[in-house]
């Protein structure tokens, strides 16, 4: 089989490359074109490529068996989800929180979360459910203790399914409803805290632990000389 990968995803690439090595298929890899941290870092790697989807036709995607999204920035053009099997590996258990950092939402709205392996159609995260496996998320969990998770539980899987996957051969069950799907403006909205609004102290822990991901400035309030101040929550659990 002839599988073309695309991801903007560091620790999971890194990850696929080790458990393709024995494999007979053969992998194509390539990133977004617009991911600038990756051109620069694969500039000189032959066998990682910039692709932007939207430039390509039949002549590119007819040369391929199977399309894999392993956290791809892009969404997959009409004319190849119509016409080609392309599977995405989510980060989130479908139909809950569909799109825009699902663990993030399921911290807020306690909807499941996990791990969701499918076959791609015209919609966003959406379309016949081939492999799922649910997380929980405790009391006392961030953003990325939960998508540090989510991580570990994607390369878990797609080691333990990579030949089903690659060769077809698995039993896909449809979506049990449409579930809901957040945004990007969802997330900015949630980063705002407003210092007059009114909640429980737990609806505040909740989004606080929502938006505390280490490296990025997420949550802020405005202060009253105008200063943005970034928030970021410490939870320990007692011994
Ligand atoms: O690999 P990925 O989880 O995201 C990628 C694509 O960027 C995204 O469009 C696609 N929906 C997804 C399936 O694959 O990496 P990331 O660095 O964009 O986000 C990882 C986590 O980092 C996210 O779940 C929450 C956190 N994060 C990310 C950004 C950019 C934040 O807390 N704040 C941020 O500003």
């Amino acid at each position: 089989m002839n599988v073309c990968v695309i991801t903007d995803n560091e620790f999971i690439f890194s990850h696929f490359i080790e458990i393709i090595k024995d494999s007979n298929h053969n992998f194509d890899f390539y990133f977004s074109s617009f991911n600038k941290l990756f051109l620069e870092k694969y500039k000189d790697n032959i066998n990682f490529k910039p692709i932007r989807l939207n430039d390509m036709d039949n002549s590119f995607f007819s040369v391929y068996d199977l399309f894999i999204s392993l956290h791809c920035k892009q969404l997959f053009p009409n004319e190849l989800v119509d016409n080609y099997r392309c599977i995405n590996v989510h980060p989130g258990l479908n139909p809950y929180n569909r799109g825009w950092f699902p663990q993030v939402f399921s911290i807020i709205n306690k909807k499941p979360i996990g791990v969701t392996i499918h076959e791609m159609d015209r919609e966003l995260d959406h379309g016949p459910i081939i492999f799922q496996e649910e997380l929980s998320i405790s009391s006392y969990d961030t953003s990325l203790d939960v998508y540090q998770r989510i991580q570990d539980k994607e390369i878990e899987m797609i080691e333990e399914h990579l030949e089903e996957i690659v060769t077809g051969e698995y039993i896909t069950h449809q979506m049990p409803n449409e579930g809901n799907i957040n945004f990007k403006i969802d997330f900015d909205r949630l980063c705002e805290i407003k210092l007059d609004k009114k909640g429980t102290f737990g609806e505040f822990i909740d989004i606080l632990r929502a938006t505390t991901f280490a490296k990025y400035d997420n949550a802020y309030f405005v202060d009253e000389q105008g200063n943005k101040v970034f928030i970021s929550i410490n939870l320990k659990k007692s011994e």
